[in-house]
C-alpha cells in the first residue's frame, strides 16, 4: 500500500514537472531561426525620460520623489515623432527587427493601457505611440519586439522594500507581489492582443531583486512567477520570444539569450558573467555614445567603424547585435545618431549578405577577426591588421577549400592548406580600413 502511495506521489510530480516543461511551438522554433538570421535591430529607450536629457536613470540616480517625477508627463509631447521616418531609419541601416521601450523601470507605459494612468494618452501627446510604431513595422516588413520592464520605481504593490534601487521614490505602501503580478499580466495581455504580431518580449530588471552581477549567489530575493508570465505569453502568441536581460543563463520557457554591452566572453561592463547559451539565439545590446535615454551631455560617439565591428564580430560568434538609439523628447533623433545609421547601412548594402542568415562559432575569432559561414560559403572578415605581413593563417582551419576571392573585386586569392591550418595570401591586396572579407568556396 505504502509503495503504491509513493508511486502515484512520483507519478503525479511526473505529470506537474512534464506540464511545466516548456516546449516551444514549430512557430516559435521557426521564429528563432529567423531571429537568428536577422543579426542586427535598433533598440530606442525613448519616454519622459528623456525630458531632463540625462539619461533614463534620472529619477533613481537624482532620487526625485515619484509624485514630482510623474510631473514629466505633463511635458512629454513629441510633436516630431514620425514613425515612418523611425522605422526607414533602422531599415535603412539594415536592421531588421525594432526593440521599443513600452515602459521602463520609471513606469511609464508608452501605450492606451486600461491599467496605469501614468500613460501616453495622459500626456499632451495622446497618441498611442506602441500603436503609431506597431502598424508602422508592420506596413514596413520589419519585426517588432517589446521592452517591458519588471522592475517598477513607483508603484507601490512592486517589491522595492527588497528592491536595489528605486529608493528615493518616496514609496511609504507595502509591496504586494500578487497584485503587481496582476497589474504586468494584464498589461502583457494588452501588448500581444492589441499590436498584431509581435516579435517578442524583452524584459530586464529581474537584477533589481538580486546580489550584484558576479556574486555567488544570484537567487532572487522575490518569486517573480515565470511560468506564469511566459505561460501566458506564449499562450497569446506562441512565435513571441521571450528574452529576460537577468545577465545569467537563460532560465525555463525562454526563447533568446542577450548580453548587454558585451560579446560573450568578455565583460567589459561587469554585467557579463554569464555562459553564452548554446540552444538558444543570443543577442548583445549597445550603446551608440554611453547612454541609453538621451542624455544632452554625453558625445562619446561610438565610430562607424566601432559599430561595424561590433555587428560582424557578434555575427562570427552567431550573436545578434541590437544598437541602440535613445531619441530626444522632441521625437526626433540626434544628427550623430542618424549620420552613424546611414554609413552603417551604406556598408550593409555592400555586404549585408556576409552578415544575414549566416552561422557563426563554425570557426574561434582570431586577432585578426572572425568567419561567418552561409551554405557552401565561408567569409572571413579581416577586422584588425594581421601579424604576419601578406598572409592571414587560420589555425586548426581543415575544411577543404575550393576557391578564394576577395570579396571587393572577386580576385582570386592564393591559399595552402597544411596539417597545422590554412594560410590565405594577400599579395596585392589593399586591406579595407573597415572590414576586408575574402570569401571561401568550399569543396
Ligand atoms: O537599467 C536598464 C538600462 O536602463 C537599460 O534599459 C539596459 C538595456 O540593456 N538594461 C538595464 C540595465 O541592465
Amino acid at each position: 500500500m505504502k509503495r503504491l502511495a509513493t508511486f502515484f506521489t512520483a507519478l503525479f510530480l511526473c505529470v506537474i514537472t512534464m506540464a511545466q516543461t516548456y516546449v516551444p511551438t514549430p512557430e516559435n522554433i521557426k521564429a528563432r531561426q529567423q531571429f537568428r538570421d536577422n543579426k542586427f535591430g535598433l533598440f530606442i529607450h525613448w519616454g519622459p525620460f528623456s525630458i531632463p536629457g540625462d539619461g533614463e536613470w534620472v529619477m533613481n540616480n537624482k532620487n526625485i520623489r515619484y509624485k514630482d517625477y510623474k510631473r514629466l508627463m505633463d511635458f512629454f509631447n513629441p510633436v516630431e515623432f514620425n514613425a515612418e521616418q523611425w522605422v526607414s531609419m533602422a531599415k535603412n541601416a539594415g536592421m531588421k527587427y525594432i526593440t521599443l521601450i513600452t515602459r521602463h523601470h520609471d513606469g511609464f507605459s508608452m501605450w492606451d493601457t486600461k491599467y496605469s494612468d501614468y500613460n501616453i494618452m495622459h500626456s499632451p501627446y495622446k497618441k498611442d505611440i506602441v500603436k503609431l510604431m506597431a502598424d508602422e513595422c508592420h506596413k514596413q516588413g520589419i519585426q517588432l519586439f517589446l521592452y517591458y520592464s519588471l522592475l517598477d520605481w513607483g508603484r507601490d504593490d512592486y517589491p522595492h522594500e527588497t528592491g536595489k534601487t528605486g529608493h528615493g521614490s518616496g514609496r511609504t505602501g507595502k509591496g504586494d507581489y500578487a497584485a503587481y503580478l496582476q497589474f504586468m499580466k494584464n498589461q502583457l495581455t494588452e501588448l500581444l492582443t492589441n499590436y498584431g504580431t509581435i516579435g517578442g518580449i524583452w524584459f530586464d530588471g529581474h537584477w533589481d531583486q538580486t546580489q550584484p552581477e558576479g556574486a555567488a549567489d544570484r537567487t532572487s530575493r522575490i518569486n517573480w512567477k515565470y511560468d506564469e508570465i511566459y505561460g501566458l505569453i506564449h499562450k497569446l502568441q506562441p512565435q513571441a520570444m521571450i528574452g529576460n536581460n537577468h545577465h545569467m543563463a537563460p532560465f525555463a520557457g525562454e526563447d533568446f539569450q542577450m548580453f548587454e554591452k558585451d560579446l560573450p566572453g568578455e565583460n567589459k561592463s561587469g554585467l557579463s558573467f554569464q555562459e553564452a547559451s548554446l540552444q538558444l539565439p543570443v543577442e548583445t545590446c549597445e550603446t551608440m555614445n554611453n547612454s541609453w535615454g538621451f542624455n544632452i551631455t554625453d558625445d562619446s560617439y561610438k565610430s562607424v567603424k566601432q559599430l561595424v565591428h561590433y555587428l560582424v564580430k557578434g555575427a562570427g560568434r552567431d550573436v545578434n547585435f541590437l544598437l541602440n538609439v535613445g531619441p530626444m523628447p522632441n521625437g526626433k533623433i540626434q544628427s550623430e545618431f542618424t549620420d552613424t545609421l546611414k554609413a552603417i547601412g551604406q556598408w550593409m548594402q555592400l555586404n549585408s549578405e556576409t552578415i544575414y542568415s549566416t552561422r557563426g562559432n563554425i570557426y574561434p575569432p582570431q586577432d585578426w577577426g572572425v568567419v561567418t559561414v552561409k551554405n557552401n560559403t565561408y567569409y572571413v572578415h579581416i577586422l584588425q591588421k594581421p601579424a604576419q605581413q601578406g598572409y592571414i593563417f587560420l589555425p586548426e582551419f581543415k575544411d577543404k577549400i575550393k576557391a578564394a576571392s576577395l570579396r571587393a573585386d572577386k580576385k582570386n586569392l592564393k591559399f595552402k592548406q597544411t596539417q597545422e591550418g590554412t594560410f590565405i595570401y594577400l599579395d596585392g591586396v589593399k586591406l579595407d580600413d573597415i572590414d576586408t572579407i575574402i570569401e571561401l568556396n568550399m569543396q
